[in-house]
């Protein structure tokens, strides 16, 4: 059995090579896309790769078909067709076991990535990429700093200007807001300003409201739109001005465009997403893809502190493909939030560090 992979722009063009290599006999055994080749070329667009089977005959072939038309002849089966059933089931059975063998080979480099909760998806990625790249599994273990770190990026820009936090429900967006006010004002000695378009509840204005007066720092709570163009008029003076928002689903697009008209209004060019580090994956691509309408320009990465494992901040950030600018780490303010360096994450992700 000749096993191949073959490569291409569309399926018409694999197929092609297929048949001209192999001849219309052979067998298309699995399909699937993935990156163009090379280890940095992660972003570029996708090829699709079939893998396909042709027989061929080798002397172990010749011994086994003869094996089978002993079976074939004790089951009393009909000895043509059952010689052709026999044939194709050996077939399927080689294949299966190869398959099973090349798992096995990717088995220790896969575990590792499984163990680090990575998506799914960003793992077949990983292999697929250090595939292509021509690396072997084991020197790509050794070097998994340097091949997760093109997956994510940071961005410790300071904050300056309207600055505004979306999010899905209880993510920690006001807390964050709370802590990032309190840096600016006690440690940057920048003057702050607060606004808060979380009018559903009368407790998430409180919140944010109790946290301002601590601080003295001038605060609006914005209903209309009209509002919030008198708000930003009113706190121009400011150097920094925290606009927080209530949560919205991911999955309500209607709540999510209402939040845009008041994103744009702000005039805000520095639109944080905030996100939970225990979200998980399949949600993770949920409100990366949800909250694009709102065009946010940075991540923040929440509640570090409840899970054991970071993988997700990987999944998170090569799924938004912006930078991280925060993390946070616990409940208290102003402590709990932490500008990350790019090694600081890979190493979180990686095990080798801690929150502290
Ligand atoms: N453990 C932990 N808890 C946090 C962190 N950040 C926020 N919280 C907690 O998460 C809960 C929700 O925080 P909020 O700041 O109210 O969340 P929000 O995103 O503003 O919520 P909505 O306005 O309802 O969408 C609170 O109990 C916070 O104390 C963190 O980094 N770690
Ligand atoms: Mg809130």
């Amino acid at each position: 059995m000749v096993v191949k992979r073959y490569t291409g722009n569309n399926i018409t063009e694999v197929m092609a090579k297929i048949k001209s290599d192999m001849g219309g006999e052979a067998l298309i055994v699995s399909q699937r896309k993935v990156r163009k080749q090379g280890l940095w070329g992660l972003f570029s667009s996708k090829l699709i790769e079939i893998t396909a089977a042709k027989e061929e005959k080798t002397r172990d072939d010749v011994n086994i078909n003869t094996t089978s038309y002993y079976y074939d002849k004790r089951m009393g089966h009909p000895h043509n067709n059952s010689d052709k059933t026999e044939e194709i089931l050996r077939e399927l059975q080689k294949l299966k076991s190869s398959i099973d063998e090349s798992k096995e080979k990717e088995s220790p480099f896969r575990k590792m990535l499984t163990e680090l909760d990575l998506s799914d998806e960003l793992i077949e990625e990983i292999i697929n990429t250090v595939k292509e790249g021509d690396i072997t599994e084991e020197k790509a273990q050794k070097n998994l700093p340097k091949l997760l770190k093109p997956y994510l990026s940071v961005s410790s820009r300071e904050l300056k200007g309207n600055v505004v936090l979306v999010g899905p429900t209880g993510v920690g967006k006001t807390t964050t807001i709370a802590k990032l006010a309190g840096r600016l004002s006690l440690i940057d000695k920048k003057s702050v300003g607060l606004i808060t378009v979380d009018t559903y509840r009368i407790g998430a204005v409180e919140q944010l409201k109790t946290y301002a007066e601590i601080m003295n720092i001038p605060f609006k709570v914005v209903v209309t739109l009209k509002d919030m163009e008198e708000a930003i008029k009113e706190l121009s003076h400011c150097d920094v001005v925290l606009i927080d928002t209530t949560g919205r689903s991911s999955k309500n697009s209607m709540q999510i465009s209402e939040l845009r008209a008041f994103i744009d209004k702000s005039k805000s060019k520095d639109i944080h997403l905030v996100i939970s580090a225990g979200t998980k994956d399949k949600d993770v691509v949920n409100i990366i893809e949800a909250y694009k309408t709102l065009a946010y320009t940075r991540l923040i990465v929440t509640k570090l502190d409840e899970t054991m494992t970071y993988g997700v901040i990987l999944s998170i950030a090569n799924a938004a493909k912006v930078p991280v600018s925060y993390i946070t780490t616990g409940q208290n303010v102003p402590e709990d939030i932490q500008v990350p360096t790019k090694d600081k994450l890979v190493r979180l992700i990686l095990k080798e560090d801690n929150l502290c």
